[in-house]
């Protein structure tokens, strides 16, 4: 990380879009964008009704947006159907036969689904919701491979007014039981498995098991898709192609509130239980719908590809939603970017013609060492505009994708947000901005984000301080599920009535914000939210671990890899058998992606004389294989010594 920050520093390598693209670009200049975040700013009322009226609304609201910090709401009193502004309503304004989602499954497999169609498969299946006793409110656990299926699952959850509550793929059974208890879930839409790498997942095998002892579920829906054998529960599983021939492919949508709930989605933080993140319609509706309307400046002929997967907020708001409000066609796919090698993303690219493509910084550097004969040997002539989510970009991996893959033409959208924000809340606009490697350049339309100090003041340019938010906006998340006081205090109570994001951040003399960081326990893997916390307390949960303290190192690809430096229990004897056995547990309890990378056997773990586990040395041990700093409060030197050592052998 502190490489990067010296690189940014003296980063002075600037581009700026063609006459060409900025000419046809939604915003075409500095002077345009700077009126309309004026505006946004100074008269949110005014901006957002104007950008809310695009869309349709069954009644208007009376109010754009009434604040009481920390909570919000937006377009109150007004009623919509979001599932019908993504589909019913380009099938009633002529763009039915026009594609929705090419998709392509791992294995090759094709299919390609007009709007026409995509409101028939969900009509049906908010029929089969209802039909399976599924009413509005309800919360609705989605776990899913990546075909369309999943976002129709989704939309018919918002067509009912039922709340989705997506768990990724790659998590495990004890993941899911868990948000099923904060939850409540009535349902599970599931599928019998999902294609990663050429092996099959077996996604209902996990539902079954974190079934064992619920209460709260009474059907679960699975979706046909590998043909692998799975048990179906008598009366409590269903299968989704037989519900959905047993009901009419029309379904008649009613309005919800503005302010009704439309997903949940679970989000690591600094403590060992995810936080329950609550988004509602209509703010995150027009978010969404106005980042990608002016951030991606998507076009009616565009070919659109977000990589992410619908586990992911950028999945949501980025497949799902956004892009279905803004009617454009898609790209969707299964699997993994390096089946059967590296090449596969560019292959799809020249195949479908893809002409905006979004993706993280850690594929980007994956591709990068893969080597460049992979994308050389495909057209990538299509493409006009690369955006990137997830984590900072360094700036080596950012020439690469302008040069490599954007052929020096397109421009890049850094995109800085989180899943708390709902929609991108920094980055620049492809037509105007000028872009540098590394930043995410400038706040969105109504986003007055800044930098402070611990006092409270506003950073001086080039001065590290706490990213913050002054001001509401659309897509803010609501609350925590259940939780309010633990939403109160997460985000509201560093400085009175302002977000805070938890990224340290920086801005230089032109205003640009360069984001350095999580300032919380909270590490970023793979572009991936995971908290110490959780694998912490997922390595306790071991018979044999007596304590645990995890940190991250800085990774190549990754960007951040998990350390975990481990006490035993009296009388467990570490072995490499052990060490398997540990970083399988934490791979069942929480996911693969949590699964240390490495683990220290230890015989006691650093802590202060008061009993805190120092994990600041532990970082800086694992970054530099060496110690420093203040140890005046250490209890024991020696065990910072030993660990030394042990770091030193590796
Ligand atoms: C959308 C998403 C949020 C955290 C966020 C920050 C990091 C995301 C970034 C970025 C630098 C970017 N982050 N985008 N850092 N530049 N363009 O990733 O949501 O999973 O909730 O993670 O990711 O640290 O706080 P989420």
């Amino acid at each position: 990380m502190s490489k990067n920050i010296e690189s940014h520093l003296s980063e002075d390598r600037e581009f700026k879009p063609s006459k060409e693209f900025s000419k046809k670009a939604r915003i075409s200049s500095m002077a345009q964008y700077k009126r309309m975040y004026k505006e946004s700013i100074e008269k949110p009322a005014t901006f957002w009704a104007r950008e809310a009226k695009e869309l349709q609304w069954s009644k208007q609201w009376t109010k754009v947006l009434d604040w009481k910090a920390p909570y919000a709401k937006w377009f109150v009193g007004g009623k919509t159907n979001i599932c019908v502004n993504c589909v019913d309503r380009h099938v009633e304004e002529g763009r039915g036969t026009k594609a929705a989602i090419i998709w392509e499954g791992e294995p090759g497999d094709k299919r390609t689904l007009t709007y026409q169609q995509l409101q028939r498969e969900v009509c049906r299946f908010a029929n089969v919701l209802q039909a399976n006793g599924v009413k509005s409110k309800d919360r609705v656990l989605i776990y899913m491979p990546m075909t369309p299926e999943a976002s129709i699952a989704m939309l018919a959850c918002a067509r009912i007014g039922a709340v989705h509550s997506i768990v990724f793929g790659g998590f495990s059974a004890e993941s899911i039981k868990d948000r099923l208890e904060d939850s409540k879930a009535v349902a599970v839409i599931t599928a019998d498995g999902g294609w990663r790498r050429g092996g099959v997942i077996d996604l209902k095998a996990n539902v079954d098991d974190a079934l064992k002892g619920d209460k709260t579920v009474k059907k679960v829906i699975v979706l046909k898709r590998t043909e692998n054998e799975v048990k179906m529960k008598r009366g409590r599983d269903v299968w989704w192609h037989e519900e959905a021939a047993k009901v009419p492919a029309t379904h008649k949508a009613r309005a919800f509130d503005s302010e009704h709930p439309l997903f949940i989605l679970y989000t690591s933080g600094s403590t060992g239980k995810p936080k329950g993140i609550l988004h509602t319609t209509g703010g995150y509706m027009i978010s969404t719908y106005t980042t990608c309307k002016y951030i991606f400046d998507m076009r009616d002929d565009d070919v659109y590809w977000c990589t992410a997967d619908v586990g992911w907020i950028t999945g949501h708001s980025y497949i799902t939603y956004g892009p279905m409000l803004n009617g454009v066609t898609q790209v969707m796919y299964e699997g993994a970017p390096n089946f059967p090698d590296f090449s596969r993303f560019w292959q799809i690219v020249e195949e479908y013609g893809v002409t905006i493509f979004y993706t993280a910084p850690t594929a980007i550097r994956a591709f990068i060492k893969a080597g460049d004969e992979l994308v050389e040997k495909h057209d990538l002539s299509s493409l006009r505009l690369l955006g990137t989510v997830g984590e900072p970009i360094n700036p080596e991996a950012w020439m690469w994708y302008y040069d490599k893959i954007g052929g020096g033409r397109c421009p890049i959208v850094d995109t800085w947000w989180q899943t708390e924000t709902g929609a991108i809340m920094l980055s620049p606009l492809p037509g105007c901005t000028p872009i540098k490697p590394g930043t995410a350049t400038l706040p969105f339309f109504g986003v007055d984000a800044a930098i402070l100090d611990e006092t409270g003041q506003e950073c001086k340019a080039n001065e590290g301080g706490r990213l913050v938010i002054r001001q509401p906006w659309p897509s803010m998340l609501r609350t925590i599920y259940g939780d309010k006081k633990r939403y109160k205090d997460t985000y509201w109570s560093d400085y009175s009535g302002m977000y805070t994001a938890g990224d340290g951040a920086r801005r230089d003399k032109k205003g640009n914000f360069w984001i350095v960081g999580r300032l919380d326990d909270v590490l970023n893997v793979s572009g991936h939210r995971l908290g110490t916390a959780e694998v912490e307390s997922a390595l306790v949960s071991h018979k044999a671990v007596a304590e645990a303290a995890v940190v991250g190192r800085p990774h190549d690809i990754k960007g951040q890899a998990v350390v975990a430096f481990v006490s035993l229990r009296a009388g467990v004897e570490s072995s490499d058998a052990l060490l398997k056995e540990v970083r399988d547990h934490v791979g069942k309890i929480i996911g693969a992606i949590a699964k240390p990378d490495d683990v220290y056997f230890t015989q006691a773990l650093p802590k202060t004389r008061s009993g805190k586990i120092m994990r600041r040395l532990l970082k800086e041990l694992v970054a530099t294989g060496k110690a420093t700093g203040n140890m005046t409060t250490l209890e024991d030197i020696n065990v910072v010594r030993n660990l030394e050592a042990l770091v030193q052998k590796k």
